[in-house]
């Protein structure tokens, strides 16, 4: 594909409601979204990096940057094969695996239109719907967290995932625990601990809980690995793992029993779908992690989480769990399943709506030859 022109939009989406996690509270979700023209078709991809540098180091700010200096320039007025080639093309750039997600998922996008085929079917996936849970924020109370997880279940959820931090983990889990004691729970500390604070979780070990996630330092896989030998709950990686590499790593020093794959925090879609290849091989399960994303995220996030290694549920959740309104004409709901239906169109089989695009852009760049 002759990539012509590469046109950058920063956008700030309103939440439904505030989302809190260990490293902060927000209202308003950023990202980039990328849109690439490439023989006569349009492209789109979204970067996953948030305005502040708490979950990744990188924020829309820096993905912008690399992408108008560094990633854009790479490939504008060249003929790019496919996925494998845009990955070699920018592979000089070290890091920024966000930044080079959101430009390969619209190369993914353009070469699924060219060929008449869907994201998934591209990917290998299989099936046509993919299980899928709910992130709940911290809330204010272990009381408020019940009654919003019951909102969710009563929605449909079949797996609620709650957030914790030190002072609001065990508590948290145990109310949830005590008033649904069926249900599918896990937790997610986004490396608020360490090995000399984590021994405050040990009580999560008897709540039956399918995980625990992220408990360390993102560069910690060694601590990872000293703390899942204490804990019969399967220790799952998500800011740990950033390529195929790490993921092999810390199966082989046995740091974790799951892998959380989000296509963004790994450099794009083909890195994901190396990690999950891996795992498969290795009796690993795997599930498909979320950043909030907009409709043409939640697209690429179904398509890859319906390949057949994605065996838990994952943090896909219905359009209306995030936002009011969407830049995608389509909206993804809930099937009474607890599933959400893979899109089935060319590509990412999604439209961007321009309108809705316009309202919630803070900055565009066009960048051409
Ligand atoms: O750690 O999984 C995470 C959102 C932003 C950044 C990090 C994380 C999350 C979530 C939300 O948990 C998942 C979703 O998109 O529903
Ligand atoms: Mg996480």
């Amino acid at each position: 594909m002759h990539i012509d022109r590469v046109t950058l939009h920063h956008l700030r989406m309103p939440l439904v409601a505030p989302f809190e996690t260990s490293f902060g509270r927000i209202t308003d979700r950023e990202c980039i979204l990328i849109e690439v023209a490439a023989d006569g078709l349009i492209g789109w991809g979204e970067c996953v990096a948030d305005r502040d540098p708490g979950y990744a180091y990188e924020t829309a700010g820096t993905a912008w940057h690399i992408l108008r200096d560094f990633l854009v320039p790479a490939i504008l007025g060249q003929d790019v094969a496919g996925p494998a080639d845009f990955q070699a093309r920018v592979a000089p750039v070290r890091g920024h695996p966000m930044a080079k997600a959101g430009l390969e998922m619209a190369i993914w996008d353009i070469l699924g239109k060219q060929n008449g085929k869907s994201l998934y079917e591209l990917l290998g996936g299989v099936g046509s719907r993919v299980a899928v849970g709910v992130s709940v924020g911290l809330q204010p109370s272990p009381d408020a967290l019940v009654k919003v997880v019951e909102r969710y279940l009563a929605q449909g959820y079949g797996r609620i995932k709650i957030k914790i931090k030190p002072g609001r983990d065990i508590g948290d889990a145990q109310a949830v625990r005590r008033a649904r004691p069926d249900v599918r729970l896990q937790v997610d500390a986004n490396s608020a601990y360490t090995l000399e604070t984590a021994p405050a979780l040990r009580p999560l070990d008897d709540l039956g809980l399918l995980l625990i996630e992220q408990p360390l330092a993102e560069d910690d896989l060694w601590d990872h690995r000293l703390l899942q030998a204490e804990f019969r709950t399967p220790i799952c990686l998500d800011e740990s793992i950033l390529s195929a590499r790490h993921a092999r790593q810390a199966l082989e020093m046995a740091a974790c029993r799951v892998i959380n794959i989000k296509a963004g925090r790994v450099g794009g879609l083909s890195e994901a779908v190396a990690i999950h290849d891996l795992c498969r091989a290795a009796g690993i399960p795997v599930w498909c992690g979320g950043m909030l994303e907009t409709g043409v995220g939640r697209a690429s996030n179904l398509a890859l989480a319906s390949l057949p290694g994605f065996t838990l549920p994952g943090d896909i959740s219905a359009t209306e769990r995030y936002y009011a309104y969407d830049i995608t004409s389509e909206r993804f709901a809930l099937n009474p399943d607890s599933t959400i239906d893979v899109p089935t169109g060319p590509g990412l089989g999604v439209t961007v709506d321009r309108r809705a695009l316009a309202q919630f852009t803070l900055a565009s760049l066009e960048i051409r030859e």
